[in-house]
Formats: C-alpha cells, sequence, structure tokens
C-alpha cells in the first residue's frame, strides 16, 4: 500500500512512519519542520534528541533497508500537495501536519491566526488534492478529542440519535472546544463532512486523546527516536509529569486536576492508526474513530507519576498544584464512547504504569537537557491574564 504522511518529521509521524514502512509499506512524507521551528521560538527542544531528516531518512536505508519519498513543504501551499499527490498517487494520505498545541494558538493574535490558517487550509487542500487526482484515496485525518470539549453527558462517536419536539434524526454530536487550536480541528471536521457529502470522499476523522510515551516497537528495535517535547506550549500532560520527576521539579496538575480527557501511548495511538489504515472507510462513507485507550483525570496521573517514580528511584517527587492559566471545568462529567477500533482489532499494548516507567527510564537519560530547559516548563501561556493569580 502507498501512504503519505502529512507531518512525517512529528512526535506521531515519524513513529508511524516507521510502522508503515517495518509493514512493508511505501511510505513519503511532507513536512515543513514547522514543530522544530516554533518549539526553538520559545526557547525549548525535543528532550529526546533527533537527528535531521536527512540523517532520518539515511538512517531508515541502512537500518531497516526502505526509502521514504520526502518532500520538503507546508501542506497549506497547494502547489505543494498537489504535485506530492500527483507523485506518489498515494491509497492514503494520513493528515498529521497540522499545528497542535492548545497554548501556542493562544500565546496571541498572531499565533492564532496563524494556526487557525494553517490548519484550516491544510485540509482543504488535501480534501481538493484527493478530489481532483486520486479520489478513490482514504483520507485519514487527526482531530482530537478535545473538540466534544466537556458535556454534562456521554460522548458518542462521532454522530448521535437525537430527538427535539418529537422528532428523531441522527446529527453530529455539538462541539465545544477549549482553544483556538482545538476549534481548528472542528472546523476541519465540518469541512471534511462536507467534502464527504458533495464528492463522497472516503474519510476517516480521528478524535484522538492527549498521546504519551517515548517508544513504540520499532522505535525501541531500531534506535530511531521520535520527539518528546515537555515544556509548557509543546509538552503535554503525562510526559510533562515525568519528566517533571525527572528533574526534581514540581509535578504541575493545573488548578484543581480534575480535568479529565482519554489518554493512549505512542505505541497505542500508532497501532489505531494502522488499523484504519488496513480497514479503510467503505467508498464514500465519513466515519469519526474516538481513538484513546482510559480515560483519566490530571491529578490520578500526576499521583501515578509520584509514587512509580519514588519506589522506582528512591527520591521525593512533589506535586503542586499552580493555578490554571486555562479557561477549562476541572471538575466535569466524562464518559466518551470509544467501540470502533476495539471492534477492529485494538487492544492496549502496555499497562500504564508499565508505560510511566518506560518513559521515566528514557527521560533519566535526558536529565541534562530536561534541566536545561528549567525556565520554560512552568506554564506561563494564559487564556486569560486574570485567571493566574
Ligand atoms: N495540564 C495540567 N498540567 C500540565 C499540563 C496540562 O494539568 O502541566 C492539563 C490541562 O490543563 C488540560 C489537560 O492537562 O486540562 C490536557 O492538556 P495537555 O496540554 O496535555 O493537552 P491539550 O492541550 O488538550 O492538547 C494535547 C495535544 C493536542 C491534542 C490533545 C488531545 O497537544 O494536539 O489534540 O492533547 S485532547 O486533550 O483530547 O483534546
Amino acid at each position: 500500500m502507498k501512504v503519505m504522511i502529512l507531518g512525517i518529521d512529528g512526535y506521531i509521524g515519524w513513529a508511524l512512519a516507521l510502522r508503515e514502512i517495518s509493514k512493508g509499506n511505501e511510505v513519503s512524507g511532507i513536512d515543513n519542520f514547522f514543530t522544530r521551528r516554533r518549539v526553538r521560538e520559545v526557547d525549548s527542544d525535543s528532550v529526546i534528541p533527533i537527528s535531521t531528516m536527512q540523517k532520518r531518512i539515511s538512517q531508515v536505508r541502512e537500518k531497516m533497508g526502505k526509502r521514504i519519498n520526502f518532500y520538503r513543504g507546508d501542506v497549506a501551499n497547494p502547489k505543494l500537495i498537489m504535485d506530492a499527490v500527483r507523485e506518489e498517487r498515494p491509497d492514503v494520505i494520513v493528515h498529521l501536519a497540522e499545528q497542535r498545541s492548545a497554548p501556542y494558538s493562544m500565546i496571541g493574535l498572531r499565533q492564532a491566526t496563524q494556526t487557525m490558517v494553517k490548519n484550516v487550509v491544510s485540509t482543504l487542500n488535501i480534501i481538493y488534492a484527493v478530489k481532483d487526482i486520486v479520489p478513490k484515496a482514504h483520507i485519514l485525518k487527526l482531530g482530537t478529542m478535545g473538540e466534544y470539549g466537556t458535556p454534562n453527558i456521554d460522548i458518542p462517536e462521532g454522530f448521535f440519535e437525537i430527538e427535539y419536539h418529537g422528532r428523531r434524526d441522527y446529527l453530529p454530536f455539538p462541539k465545544q472546544a477549549g482553544s483556538w487550536y482545538h476549534w481548528t480541528k472542528v472546523h476541519d471536521s465540518n469541512n471534511l463532512m462536507f467534502a464527504n457529502k458533495v464528492w463522497k470522499l472516503a474519510i476517516t476523522d480521528v478524535m484522538q486523546g492527549v498521546v504519551y510515551g517515548t517508544r513504540t516497537r520499532e522505535i525501541s528495535e531500531t534506535g530511531l527516536r521520535t520527539r518528546f517535547d515537555i515544556d509548557e506550549v509543546w509538552g503535554t500532560a503525562l510526559n510533562r509529569f515525568c519528566a517533571q520527576a525527572i528533574a526534581g521539579l514540581p509535578i504541575t496538575p493545573y488548578g484543581k486536576g480534575g480535568q479529565t480527557r482519554g489518554f493512549l501511548s505512542l505505541e497505542d495511538s500508532i497501532s489505531c492508526l494502522d488499523i484504519a489504515i488496513d480497514n479503510p472507510p467503505n467508498e464514500g462513507e465519513y466515519r469519526v474513530f474516538n481513538q484513546f485507550d482510559e480515560h483519566y483525570s490530571v491529578m490520578q496521573l500526576a499521583t501515578m507519576v509520584k509514587e512509580i517514580f519514588e519506589s522506582e528511584y528512591g527520591k521525593e517527587a512533589r506535586i503542586v498544584n499552580v493555578p490554571n492559566p486555562r479557561i477549562e471545568a476541572e471538575e466535569h462529567y466524562y464518559n466518551p464512547e470509544h467501540i470502533k477500533l476495539a471492534r477492529l482489532g485494538y487492544r492496549r499494548s502496555r499497562e500504564l504504569k508499565d508505560e510511566i516507567s518506560l518513559i521515566l527510564e528514557d527521560l533519566s537519560h535526558n536529565r541534562a537537557r530536561i534541566e536545561s530547559l528549567k525556565e520554560v516548563i512552568s506554564p506561563r501561556t494564559v487564556w486569560q491574564k486574570s485567571s493566574v493569580n
């Protein structure tokens, strides 16, 4: 199968490329190194060192005997994506090339506009590239569980039956995103649904939870690491908590810490995407997968990291509930469905506590790099100035 990965240089993109290569699929990829540049913009870096794309490609050739057709550029540039799709004629296009940080999108108008325009335009470009060049190709698009927000009722997988004033319909579940970034994913979902309606494109819209972890099967086997961010803009909750424990910094649940989200490991994220690739939608189908393994509150995760770190490293880890820089519910109901991927064969690869041990182990070899980023770990990007004491 020909798999085109947009955002192949990223945390998930690189790990997915290794999986698809190891399965014997032909992999091509596009990236403009936006994440590398924007992470530097906030004086941060991946705490797990990663090679340049040129080196990555030659390492894949040496270790796995395979080539990657790489195109450097921005997916928001229509010519770039049209030319690449015409050249590769992929069976599936995996779109991981959007600006992925909620805090980055909330820094100010420039970042909000850039996130909004680049994310929405990139998906629109892919829609047109598929419609005009490879109309049977599968668009596998990374959205986010954050599109749904935290409603006080169960969250279905995309659509639900609703009765209103005595009439029934099957409708998209309402979206209540919590940052400009999360709203771009809602706009993408709407655009994808419309593209499916008018042009019958085959689309999987993945509502993914927060991903954690340093490894996948292929990363362990080849040593070809993927990036790992821990700063307040680009790092996500559990990954940050592990890094904070290793560096002797306080573990920082924001506010009360009752914010509950779906989480899944990097290995499981890659397995789910791979299952979606192997089981494409029917011709003309738009489907939604809620992609996470289990839901936890950030306080639960902070406590787990503290306990595992203390028992394995014999040192104390401190939890400090810092003022919440975001506008979000800190205690709420949360019960999203996630059955479609399990029906297609998804099973969690490892217990959470074992995954946390592995992250701690990998980070312990990079303690000095974490310590060098001390200044950018504490939250300072605020949704609203008055929300910080
Ligand atoms: N949080 C803390 N302490 C921290 C960092 C975060 O309590 O040190 C809290 C946040 O306030 C939030 C929750 O943890 O309530 C999740 O925040 P996050 O930074 O781990 O993740 P988020 O901003 O939601 O975004 C991440 C990815 C994004 C993806 C999303 C999935 O960056 O690309 O779409 O997770 S989801 O959260 O399901 O929307």
